[in-house]
């Protein structure tokens, strides 16, 4: 756990903090969970825009947003952008407002369907990843509660080295081609939709 920061500390403190070992367990555990519920992001401010700068994420996350559903299911979008020199892998993503799945879209019997993306999204050293209304999306699968536009909800990307990051999308309507994904406000699965868990 060398990312666990000590916020504001000097490289001094953090290093009597590890020597003290087991009988600082406490405090060790406090800082991690503090890291990892908010990355290395310092200040992962909801009112803010969500365009993460902080050269500290493992990606950047341009334009990202919600579109807009009472209910069901709705999808994430956005622009990620690998500056590393290593490819990275996102294998899960989060968000307390839903179930959630990696999805790309498929051709399947002549017609695009959302399905999930096997191996991940994968986004190219110096290279970066859309997701956007008919291509890979990040699958909110069944609402809690309404997400309207201008709500801003939390998501958190978890990579295939274990490190995670969290970003903040802004919900918005979306009147564009209404694809799979967008289930015209009825409950019953849309048609051709390859949903079913897969074993
Ligand atoms: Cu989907």
């Amino acid at each position: 756990m060398s990312r666990t920061t000590v916020t504001g500390s000097r490289p001094g403190a953090a290093a009597r903090i590890a020597a003290a070992g087991f009988a600082a367990a406490t405090i060790i555990v406090a800082a991690g969970l503090a890291g990892c519920g908010s990355t290395d992001s310092a200040s992962p401010n909801p009112s803010e825009s969500a365009s993460a700068s902080a050269p500290a994420e493992v990606l950047g996350i341009r334009d990202p947003w919600v579109k807009a559903a009472d209910e069901g299911m709705t999808a994430a979008f956005g622009t990620l952008e690998n500056n590393g020199d290593a490819d990275v892998t996102i294998t899960a993503v989060a968000t307390d407002a839903s179930p959630m799945q990696l999805h790309e879209m498929a051709m399947q019997d002549g017609k695009m369907v959302m399905q999930e993306k096997k191996g991940g999204i994968v986004v190219k050293a110096h290279g970066t990843a859309m997701l956007e209304p008919g291509g890979d999306h990040l699958m909110l699968m069944d609402l809690k509660h309404p997400v309207k536009a201008g709500d801003e909800l939390s998501f958190t990307l978890t990579f295939a080295d274990g490190r995670t990051q969290t970003f903040t999308a802004v919900a918005k309507p979306f009147t564009g081609a209404q694809e799979t994904y967008a289930p015209d406000g009825d409950e019953s699965p849309m048609p051709g939709m390859s949903m079913s868990p897969m074993g």
